[in-house]
């Protein structure tokens, strides 16, 4: 990057909060600073930055409260010393499947910005739909029913578009507001993703999809990356002007709005990389190099993911996308709702609200916890798809119990969520000889030791357990460094230097037979739970 030290800027615009990484050009990460939703901005009143409605199915966040964010992370930025001055790059991550829906006031007003008013003032009635659907949201089956009809199944879906019809895939949602609100269709000009959204903020015009978050939304022909027209036409009336493009993720998509630098002190020719979705970004910043290498992100959703050559979707489950990293690769993912938040919730209730007291207790049960399992649904689950709430526990013989002591309990909650995130996984193909962790969760070893015996391999865990962010960063790295270059360099170069991974944990092959018997079982017992 020439001889004055630079800096490039990767956000992540995740549920809960808006997040930067500066970082230079050793990979170094100079600067970090986060944006929480529901303590930052108060005001917007979300809870774990969403709003959940009565019906228990909706879950939306206002949009507003994104665009609110971003000034507020950028003047946190200029008033702790952040070099912003010397950012030559920004990419970022933004959780996946959520829209943005723009009336005709959002490009004119996107390029007018002016740098003496907040954002917020500037697009508060640039949205035709205030309340974006998000991820969490389960409200669509009726949707996600019509398209797999429409299109003659979901296996036709799912080979078109990576994935059969998922309620949380944008298309399924567009296709509700469509026939809910055709008013408000009709107003919208643009839809954009989370991501792009971020994007469109940053250079002051609608910002394209890119391949990777184009890929979650039931629209995009994955293999061709471009819109699928018979998927548009299952979905919504005229579709394709309201998406745009779709570009290579690497993609530098525009100057930054002059916005940023007289209100900031941006450098002037800072250049905006195309945004990608939260996973996307996570399989770059964890740099996962092929066959074996496999990630699971312990967050607000659990995910296990991997790099694919040869997209073999299912309409089981599991999704492909396009890589974020290799124009001719893709991804596969697992994605499952009860993550985090679930496993708050257990030790909330049997460990005193304390992780030393949660780790204890898992210390008190033996793997496989004597043939107990418990199938924790306090969200309608994505993976495997079963829709009514509860805890669900069963004894050594597959019969139902109310109720199993805090250490059975502790240690049920955490081998469901790594034994089904296994079985799932192998369904769709994904096999690891390394996992490498990341997310929140990631931090607490005794988590990632029964991930290693389930899996059977070693958990290794990057430095920063935040990877999504990161890889925002590196992708700003990668995008820049093919500008300047002006071909498409292979990613690789980006991390050449980088600190290797950490062993965390290795598997125990006693403990890791212990579980063998548990995949069929919990196989069967899922089964009697989805769709219900
Ligand atoms: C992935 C998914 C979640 C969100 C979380 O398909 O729905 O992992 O991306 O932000």
């Amino acid at each position: 990057m020439g001889t004055a030290p630079c800096y490039v800027l990767g956000l992540d615009s995740s549920t809960q909060s808006l997040k930067a990484t500066v970082i230079d050009e050793a990979l170094n990460v100079v600067y970090e600073r986060t944006v929480n939703f529901d303590a930052e901005l108060p005001e917007f009143k979300t809870q774990g930055g969403v709003h959940r409605h009565a019906d228990g199915v909706t879950v939306t966040s206002p949009a507003i409260l994104w665009v609110a964010a971003l000034d507020l992370l950028l003047a946190h930025m200029r008033s702790d010393g952040a070099p912003l001055g010397k950012i030559v790059a920004i990419s970022g991550s933004g959780q996946q499947h959520g829209s943005v829906w723009l009336n005709a006031r959002a490009a004119p007003a996107l390029h007018a910005l002016h740098y003496a008013m907040p954002l917020r003032t500037q697009l508060a009635d640039v949205f035709s739909v205030g309340d974006s659907p998000i991820w969490m949201d389960s409200s669509t089956g009726a949707q996600c029913a019509a398209l797999e009809k429409a299109m003659g199944g979901a296996q036709r879906v799912a080979e078109l578009s990576g994935s059969r019809a998922y309620e949380r895939f944008t298309g399924n949602q567009i296709a509700k507001i469509y026939q809910t609100e055709p008013g408000a269709y009709a107003a919208t000009a643009r839809i954009s993703l989370v991501s792009s959204f971020v994007a469109s903020l940053l250079i002051g015009s609608v910002a394209p999809i890119d391949a990777a978050d184009g890929s979650g939304m039931n629209v995009m022909d994955l293999r061709r990356k471009q819109w699928d027209p018979s998927l548009l036409k299952a979905t919504a009336p005229d579709l394709a002007a309201k998406l745009g493009m779709i570009v290579p993720s690497h993609t530098d998509i525009g100057l930054l709005h002059a916005y940023y630098m007289r209100r900031y002190g941006f450098n002037p020719a800072c250049r905006v990389i195309a945004f990608s979705g939260d996973n996307p970004c996570s399989l770059a910043g964890l740099r996962l190099s092929g066959a074996g290498d496999v990630a699971i992100s312990l967050g607000t959703s659990d995910t296990v993911f991997g790099t694919l050559t040869e997209p073999r979707p299912s309409a089981e489950e599991g999704h492909v996308f396009a890589s974020p990293v290799d124009p001719a690769g893709y991804m596969a993912l697992i994605c499952r709702k009860n993550g985090s938040l679930t496993r708050e919730h257990v030790r909330d209730q049997v460990a005193d609200r304390s992780w030393e007291t949660f780790n204890r207790l898992l210390a008190q049960t033996p793997p496989g916890n004597h043939g107990k399992l418990a199938i924790h649904v306090l969200e309608p689950e994505i993976t495997p798809a079963i829709h009514q709430t509860g805890v669900f526990r069963f004894d050594a013989a597959d019969g139902a119990v109310p109720a199993f002591t805090p250490a059975e309990e502790v240690r049920a909650v955490v081998e469901n969520q790594f034994l089904s995130m296994r079985l799932h996984a192998e369904n769709l193909g994904i096999k690891p000889t390394r996992l490498i962790a990341t997310g929140g969760a990631s931090v607490n070893t005794a988590l990632l030791r029964v991930a290693a015996d389930i899996f059977g391999t070693p958990v290794f865990v990057a430095e920063k357990s935040d990877s999504a962010s990161l890889g925002a960063a590196y992708r700003a790295l990668h995008g820049w460094r093919c500008r300047e270059g002006g071909r498409v360099l292979p990613f690789a170069i980006v991390f050449a230097n980088a600190v290797p991974f950490r062993r965390a944990v290795d598997p125990d092959a006693a403990a890791h037979g212990a579980y063998a018997g548990l995949l069929p079982r919990l196989a069967r017992l899922e089964q009697r739970l989805v769709g219900g």
